[in-house]
């Protein structure tokens, strides 16, 4: 058994892969407490829900965010759950700031994928120690969860990124980059030029991936198939705050602001706070 959540060579694949998915690390007893937390959340959204999407029969694709802020069972779990330590080894940081969460729901049958796409790029941070922990709150299947293009995180090329703005219809996500910057490769249509990754799912499983990572997909589910996700996303040492002027999604920079938070700071305060230390 191992002294740390995360064996040496989960930490080796993360680095490699820029993603690595963990079997087992999360106790059943969180996730029962977040699926509530998730039921309460869906009837009362935060400032941040949107609806992602809706088809013509009607099933929708919900996401909110921050929501640890609004929840006692969130934020319990932002600080006592195994993540915070997880992502710090697995970034091979020596200290791991929480940075916000995203609940990704869809209803049974629902088909709706999300994008392929970064997410640092559009973050109001930047640095390369990063993780993003998908954590399906149901069981999924392969072909419907998140998909990650392997080893994309050290792609060295910076590419325009969907407007998630434009698919939520909500200017507030708008993130509009420049034509003269690179668009990000058409994945879905030539997918057997990538190498993608996913995997069928139990709770308690995580899929971490560097916010450099691309990956889109969910969905494609089966019609007795919802999906619940509760995602994490951490920060390490080589972190600073940055504010974009092509917008940012989620955009932090007020709350960072009013929080004294300035463009090259590391992220910290109460908004983002330190849950593990390698030294502590
Ligand atoms: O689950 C999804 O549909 C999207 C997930 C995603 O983009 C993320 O976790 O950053």
């Amino acid at each position: 058994m191992n002294a740390h959540p995360v064996s040496a060579e989960d930490i080796e694949t993360f680095a490699t892969d820029g993603v690595v998915c963990l079997r087992g690390v999360i106790g059943l007893d969180w996730i029962e407490r977040l699926l509530e937390g998730v039921d309460h959340t869906l009837a009362n959204p935060s400032p941040r829900g949107r609806l992602w999407n809706r088809d013509e029969q009607g099933r929708e694709s919900r996401y909110d965010s921050q929501v640890w802020r609004t929840r006692p069972e969130y934020a319990d779990f932002v600080h006592e759950s195994p993540l915070g330590e997880i992502a710090g080894r697995l970034m091979r940081a020596t200290r791991s700031n929480f940075f916000f969460d995203a609940m990704f729901v869809r209803g049974p049958g629902t088909q709706f994928r999300t994008p392929f796409h970064q997410d640092e790029p559009v973050w109001s941070v930047e640095g390369f120690q990063t993780v993003s922990s998908w954590m399906p709150l149901v069981p999924v299947a392969k072909e419907s969860a998140l998909e990650v293009v392997r080893g994309s995180h050290l792609w060295e090329q910076d590419f325009r990124q969907p407007n998630f703005g434009a698919m939520t219809g909500d200017s507030r996500d708008d993130v509009v980059f420049g034509e003269e910057t690179v668009p990000i490769p058409d994945i879905e249509n030539n997918r057997d030029q990538y190498d993608i990754l996913s995997w069928d799912m139990e709770p308690g499983d995580v899929m971490c991936f560097n916010g450099r990572t691309i990956h889109g997909g969910s969905g494609n589910l089966a019609d007795d198939r919802e999906l619940k996700v509760f995602n994490t996303k951490w920060l390490g040492d080589d972190v600073r705050v940055v504010f974009r002027e092509c917008g940012m999604d989620p955009d932090h920079s007020d709350v960072m602001s009013e929080v004294g938070l300035k463009p090259g700071d590391r992220p910290g305060t109460h908004l983002y706070p330190e849950v593990w230390s390698l030294h502590a």
